[in-house]
């Protein structure tokens, strides 16, 4: 049986439970996701050359990581071949890309050094998000950036942000499509703090003094990240789940949730529901934490397909901003991205073909039992047959068919660098 074929037979399944496979592919197709670059070369970007830090960790030396510009884009440009439906592109500041000679200190960081990045998108038909990056660089002292007791050390900062912001309208204009830019600071202690108030009322003022500058809210969705622990700072965060929900309400800015963030029992599939009460948007990084923040390719998991059905259900695809972020350097960076890429638009897939209102119905009606025994019965429906046929519509291959490409581009590309 052909793709088509197989497709035909699943949708009239599906349909006897009043699902629209038809519909549920035109959806899945438009809901945007934007696809991180620094899974490309493990978070190092162009404007240093020293190792990651800032309490997050790449593990693994796989033999072929990005070193300039042009091999990062070469590598973006063949995982867009292979994942379907709309992607955005996810920069972080430090992937800067200065002409030669030239350098530019992350407080000084302008539109110009970003243009590449924007010919690059628009060619594509790409929106922008951006980050400011406030790790891997001298000026964080002592772990500590927004919050730090040094008032150079927050200055630098905040006027990084603050170009961030510039920069970001920039990709906005640029692009016609909004930015969503992210702030996420690694500040906090590796030790019970003897105070944790201050570096808390610090960062909330460095974070006014940031949004105090003029830009269009509508063009660039400044969101903050929250985190419960890093990597040497296991004992406090300053940027917790509580400040940063707290600020972002009351300041009109979006929180951001990232799903390695929080304590292991907790899922943002969960929390996701009542932020929408609150806020008009959020933000979302995708990831797969396994036993720690450790950032793993995204799967096609239990709560890949919650978050995603959250979304789907609460008709929120306009209102929650997707993004990835996880860099395993153990493995073939270009088949990560790629599996974490499609395992997320799997996930939108597999929601937009459950049957939401009817399981709300249901629920509505005290029929529990119904709704257990459908979403159970659900997961053996031939999915796997609308996915194909959504590949193969998408014009991306089909199954395994991707990994194919991946190998001839290791054998041709990659494992010819340094
Ligand atoms: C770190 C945060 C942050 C980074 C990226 C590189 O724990 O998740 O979002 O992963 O900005
Ligand atoms: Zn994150």
């Amino acid at each position: 049986m052909t793709v088509k074929e197989r497709y035909e037979s699943a949708k009239e399944i599906y349909s006897r439970m009043g699902v629209d496979a038809e519909k549920a592919i035109e959806a899945a197709k438009k809901i945007p996701v934007s696809m991180h670059c620094w899974q490309g070369d493990d978070v190092i970007g162009f404007d240093q050359r020293g190792a990651l830090s800032g309490g997050i960790q790449t593990t693994g030396n796989y033999p072929g990581k990005a070193g300039t510009p042009e091999e990062l884009m070469a590598d973006m440009d063949k995982v867009l071949t292979l994942v379907p439906g709309k992607t955005k592109l996810n920069l972080h500041a430090s992937y800067a890309i200065f002409k030669d000679g030239e350098f530019a200190d992350r407080d000084a960081l302008e539109s110009g050094h970003f243009s590449r990045w924007a010919e690059f998108a628009k060619k594509r038909n790409m929106g922008i998000d951006f980050n400011p990056t406030m790790f891997s660089h001298p000026m964080v002292k002592d772990n500590l950036t927004l919050s730090s007791p040094d008032p150079e050390v927050r200055a630098f900062w905040i006027r990084h942000c603050q170009a961030c912001i510039r920069i970001s309208q920039y990709f906005a204009e640029e692009t016609g499509q909004p930015c969503v830019m992210n702030i996420w600071i690694p500040d906090g202690y590796k030790d019970i703090p003897a105070d944790r108030l201050t570096p808390r009322k610090r960062f909330m003022e460095s974070l006014d003094e940031i949004l105090s500058i003029p830009y269009d809210k509508e063009k660039v969705l400044v969101c903050l990240e929250s985190k419960v622990f890093g990597i040497g700072m296991e004992s406090y965060t300053t940027g917790s789940s509580e400040f940063t929900i707290n600020y972002a309400a009351s300041r009109g800015i979006l929180p951001l949730m990232d799903n390695g963030h929080y304590h292991p029992t907790e899922v943002v599939s969960d929390k996701i529901s009542s932020m929408l009460l609150f806020f008009d948007k959020i933000a979302l990084h995708v990831t797969r934490p396994v036993r720690w923040d450790s950032d793993h390719v995204v799967l096609f998991d239990d709560e890949t397909r919650e978050i995603a059905k959250e979304i789907v259900r609460n008709d929120a695809a306009d209102r929650v901003m997707i993004g990835l972020d996880f860099f395993d350097a153990s493995i073939n960076r270009i088949a990560a991205w790629t599996v974490g890429m499609r395992s997320f638009r799997k996930a939108l897939l597999y929601a937009l073909l459950t049957p939401n209102e009817k399981l709300k119905q249901l629920q509505e009606e005290g029929r529990l039992t119904e709704v257990m025994m459908i979403q159970e019965e659900m997961k053996t429906y031939p999915f796997g047959d609308v996915w194909d046929y959504f590949c193969e519509n998408c014009g991306v291959p089909v199954r395994e068919d991707w990994y194919r490409d991946v190998k001839d581009y290791e054998a041709e590309v990659l494992s010819k660098r340094n």
